[in-house]
């Protein structure tokens, strides 16, 4: 293990549970059924809301009858955008992104002027069961009157629609640039030749398993809020809760994420149906649950992607990138969700040198109010759709130079001597050894043979593709100053307790929330490897702001560098403590303790020796402890990185085209992706699994379509394409390890590293197959159909 971090390594103690492919302790409770989601937890008095909601793209508000719906059994009460007003509440759903320029409208819990999207909440019905609260939502009398809509976000700026919000007129909540903007145009004077690319990255439905949902319990005596529900970082929901939407100091919520059934980034957002759960439990003083349907989700859990994109590449003869020039438009959806500022500039933008060293780089994004579900980050967010820019550019650049797509990928790479290497998209890489992981990929397909077989084919009239990508991406936003620099309303630290109780098992709690990652395990192999123990001695509880402290939350892939590297920082803090009372009940100097397997034993006598956990019983005894010190064995670790994670890596895919149908058939898909040292490396592949079949969805399926009403027209799982099991090929997957140079750890981030790759090698690989049809590009996702109609030409 790397240790740049201060604190001493476990030089000697090592348990060997670091970078074992141990089992996921947590999977028993989840597969016997024993796991407790939000909805199988019940209160007596609970009662049920269900949201009725704009079936509008773009309309006045006129009047909201709710006599009916209050009338029938079982409703308790009826409230609307009015009622929330009225009860003085501060009644906001903040952004916590800001960015120079921005606009900011207003976003209430339920509308009161406008809906802006089908599916805005505009009243709540609480009533005793969950089938008397949606029956009444049919009895809610809304009167509109329909306003021109727009969905794209090109139209939204350039074509003369009424706004989405009256404080932006021509729809653009921001126009942000990033890079130089004059040496990009030198660079592209000075450059042999420019070709350009023109894509869509569509956008994309967040699908997991468990639909989003709360449980509030307002307890009036004590004036405090409990609040279950689905959220991948407990403490940043508290904080958006308190001061901003219900006006509580943030000691008077707990909020409670038990199991989480998937995320994928929609569950990071503050959204206005959990608010007005909680609300409702306040008006009423009994416990209030809601739980989303499926196609409630598809229409309001935030969508990701959204970009229409013009990229361009000024490239020398010999393959040499001179410089990269992108616009986008990004669709912000009809309201600004916490990140969906940050998503499509900061975190987009600053990516597009990809692994290679690019002299000049300027990018435009321009953000659009659409009439639309929101957009914020979905995995791989923002460095998902810059890598599929740069990777899309290299390979119509190949196109254009004529040269073999691997080649001129291989020619630009930054080197492993030149890290840390500063891009002139503004990001400082950590380290990278970028060509031997595209080594390791092309080895496993056996590239040139298998372009020799290309070959072979084309004579037959069967086409082969071969998508080659690399990615590399910025993991674990950090540090905080950063962050706040860049419009942050959070910090990008991470902050964990490593506690021992007396009987010498330890307690880890994390600041950073389980969705499905495998924290549980993880974290226990950090902490056994530090202490010398086994992962049976620890627990590690997440997801509860009254037992954990403080902590930031699991996005962006940062839980195993930050959340982990303060677990490990904390645990060398116990270690250290538990050395010196060590030192001082064997009478001996500190330094002359070797700590080996959990025990700490005077060098050159080892049968002078105390276990680390029979320090722990003396530590919470307290009779003879060093002078001066207090009693106990725990710490208290926030971690503030002194910069991101870079993992990275190189995908492979090969596919068969046929297209007189258009199917595409994946024949091999070989992944290697270094996230640098690597903690459990079975669940490290899961995570890569997960992740490929999510950037083949987005590339080959997956796309929310709205009709001309503004209506979305995939809401339900049958609507909406992802992959089956039985269209994906078996994985191949390797990795590499560099590890990172600055974590205490020396990880980085996997979570969204297949995704972001995927994409790109998908596309990359179909588009290939088409070579001789003249397809340079095509749009996701690539369709039967659209394969069809690319080469119909050539029938
Ligand atoms: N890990 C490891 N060695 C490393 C890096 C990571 O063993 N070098 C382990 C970690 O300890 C953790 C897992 O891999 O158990 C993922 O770690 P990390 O990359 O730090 O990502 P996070 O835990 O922060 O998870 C967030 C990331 C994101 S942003 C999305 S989106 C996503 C993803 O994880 N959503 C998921 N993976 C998901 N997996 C599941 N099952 N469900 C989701 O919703």
């Amino acid at each position: 293990m790397s240790d740049a971090d201060g604190a001493d390594s476990n030089d000697d103690g090592s348990s060997g549970a670091f970078g074992a492919a141990i089992e996921r302790g947590e999977d028993v409770p989840l597969l016997t059924g024993d796991g407790q989601y939000t909805d199988d937890i019940s209160l007596p008095g609970t009662t049920h809301l269900a949201i009725r909601r704009s079936d509008h793209a773009h309309a006045r508000l006129e009047s909201v009858d709710t006599s009916a719906a209050e009338a029938m059994d079982g409703v308790v009460a009826v409230f609307t955008g009015e009622d929330v007003v009225e009860s003085g509440v501060p009644n906001t759903i903040p952004t916590a992104w800001d960015l120079p320029g921005l606009v900011q409208p207003q976003y209430r819990m339920l509308a009161t002027d406008k809906v802006r999207h089908e599916g805005t909440a505009v009243a709540a019905v609480v009533a005793e069961t969950p089938h008397a609260a949606h029956d009444a939502l049919e009895r809610i009398s809304v009167e509109y009157e329909p306003l021109e809509h727009v969905t794209d976000p090109v139209e939204a700026v350039e074509r003369d629609v009424p706004p989405v919000h009256d404080e932006a007129e021509d729809n653009v909540a921001f126009d942000f640039e990033l890079g130089d903007s004059d040496a990009t145009d030198e660079a592209f004077a000075d450059a042999d030749r420019v070709t350009s690319v023109d894509l869509r990255q569509p956008r994309i439905i967040p699908n997991a398993m468990e639909p989003r949902a709360a449980l509030a319990d307002w307890e009036e005596t004590t004036e405090k809020l409990r609040l279950w529900m689905t959220s991948q970082n407990p403490h940043l929901h508290r904080m958006l809760l308190s001061a901003g939407t219900l006006g509580l100091p943030e000691n008077r919520i707990q909020v409670i994420a038990p199991e989480v059934g998937g995320g994928f980034g929609s569950k990071i957002y503050h959204y206005p149906d959990e608010a007005v759960t909680a609300w409702c439990s306040m008006q009423l003083g009994r416990p209030v649950k809601w739980q989303a349907t499926r196609s409630e989700s598809y229409l309001t859990d935030c969508h990701g992607r959204d970009h229409v994109t013009t990229g361009e590449i000024a490239l020398d003869d010999d393959g040499t990138i001179r410089g990269v020039r992108v616009e986008t438009h990004a669709g912000l959806g009809a309201q600004l969700s916490q990140f969906g500022t940050a998503t499509p500039s900061y975190l987009y933008a600053t990516i597009l040198s990809g692994q290679y060293a690019i002299p000049a780089i300027h990018c435009r994004v321009v953000g659009a109010f659409t009439n639309t579900t929101p957009v914020d980050a979905y995995r791989g967010a923002g460095r998902a759709e810059g890598i599929y820019v740069i990777e899309r550019l290299v390979d119509v650049g190949a196109r254009e130079l004529e040269m073999d797509p691997a080649e001129l990928r291989r020619r630009n790479l930054i080197q492993p001597d030149e890290f840390p290497f500063e891009t002139a998209a503004a990001l400082v890489y950590d380290s990278g050894e970028y060509e031997r992981a595209m080594d390791v990929a092309l080895e496993h397909v056996d590239y040139d043979e298998l372009r020799e077989r290309q070959d072979e084919l084309r004579e037959e009239g069967r086409y082969l593709g071969i998508g080659v990508a690399n990615f590399v991406e910025s993991a674990g936003l950090s540090p905080s100053g950063l962050a706040g620099d860049l419009g942050a309303q959070a910090g990008g630290w991470e902050s964990s307790i490593v506690r021992f109780d007396s009987t010498g098992s330890v307690t880890i709690l994390a600041g950073t929330a389980d969705q499905g990652q495998g924290h549980r395990t993880t974290y226990a192999q950090i902490a056994a490897e530090e202490l010398g123990l086994s992962v049976d001695d620890i627990d590690v509880v997440e997801g509860d702001t009254d037992r954990i402290p403080q902590g930031m939350g699991t996005y962006g892939s940062r839980s195993a560098s930050v959340g982990g590297g303060s677990i490990a920082r904390g645990a060398r803090e116990v270690r250290e403590k538990a050395r010196r009372i060590a030192a001082h009940q064997l009478e001996t100097p500190v330094d002359d303790l070797e700590f080996e397997d959990g025990e700490f034993h005077v060098t050159g006598a080892p049968d002078r020796s105390l276990h680390i956990q029979t320090i722990a019983h003396e530590a919470y005894l307290g009779h003879d402890l060093p002078e001066g010190m207090d009693p106990g064995l725990e710490e208290t670790n926030f971690y503030d990185p002194e910069n991101f994670t870079y993992p990275f890596g190189t995908h492979v895919a090969v596919v068969e085209v046929e297209p007189e149908t258009g199917e595409i058939e994946i024949e091999r898909y070989v992944a290697v992706d270094d996230c640098g040292e690597i903690i459990n490396p079975m669940i490290v592949e899961g995570q890569v699994h997960g992740g490929i079949a999510q950037g083949i969805g987005a590339a080959l399926y997956e796309g929310a379509a709205y009709d001309d009403e503004g209506h979305l027209e995939t809401r339900r799982m049958d609507e909406y394409a992802v992959p089956h099991s039985t269209q994906l090929p078996e994985f191949e997957t390797d990795s590499t390890v560099t590890p990172s140079p600055h974590n205490p750890i020396g990880v980085k981030g996997v979570g969204e590293s297949a995704t972001i790759a995927a994409t790109p090698t998908m596309v990359s690989a179909v588009v290939d197959a088409l070579e001789p049809f003249d397809v340079d590009h095509l749009d996701m996702p690539i369709t039967p159909e659209s394969v069809w109609r690319a080469t119909e030409g050539d029938r």
